[in-house]
């Protein structure tokens, strides 16, 4: 009669020992992709960034506004006439001095200057005829401001190039 046998509590412990590495073991892995900035799905961080300028004049609005750089590398980007938020419109970029086939991805982030207004990011689509396109839906402001930003992104081999176009609503 013995409810005191170590030899039975050594093998139950035994058992408990293969759980716990296994679980030390995920721990550590889901602390290790958790600690880079990838979690937060920012994949830009390891391309070297080019800036190109715009034409603080140029409405988007039906038209095709330019930036460019000191590079060969120019985009231009084209919105619907009338936007309004919570109504769908259309955004088109036109990339130009970079090789069509080396083009990775084209993003628009829209963006109010120092208000955050939620992700607002729109991965573009490839047309046929090299202008890349999407459909875009803009919240509504809660304190009313009309100005926004739409921020082109193109990738292309291993650098970012970035131009910030401003624009208001209806
Ligand atoms: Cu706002």
């Amino acid at each position: 009669m013995a409810l005191y046998d170590p030899r039975r509590l050594m093998r139950s412990g035994r058992l408990l020992v293969w759980p716990l590495i296994a679980f030390a073991v995920a721990l550590v892995f889901s602390l290790k992709d958790g600690g880079g900035p990838s979690w937060l799905g920012d994949d830009t961080t390891d391309l070297q960034t080019v800036v190109l300028v715009t034409d603080p004049a140029c409405n988007p609005h039906l038209t095709f506004c330019n930036a460019a750089g000191d590079g060969s590398a120019a985009l231009a980007l084209r919105l619907d006439r009338d936007i309004r938020p919570l109504h769908p419109f259309s955004v088109a970029v036109r990339v130009r001095g970079l090789a069509a086939d080396a083009i990775e991805r084209v993003r628009v982030r829209f963006a109010m200057s120092g208000m955050d207004m939620g992700p607002n990011l729109y991965a573009l689509a490839r047309q046929s005829d090299g202008t890349w396109t999407g459909r875009v839906t803009l919240p509504v402001c809660s304190t009313g401001r009309v100005d926004w930003l739409a921020e082109a992104s193109v990738v292309a081999g291993g650098m970012e190039y970035r131009a910030q176009f401003p624009f208001n609503t209806e």
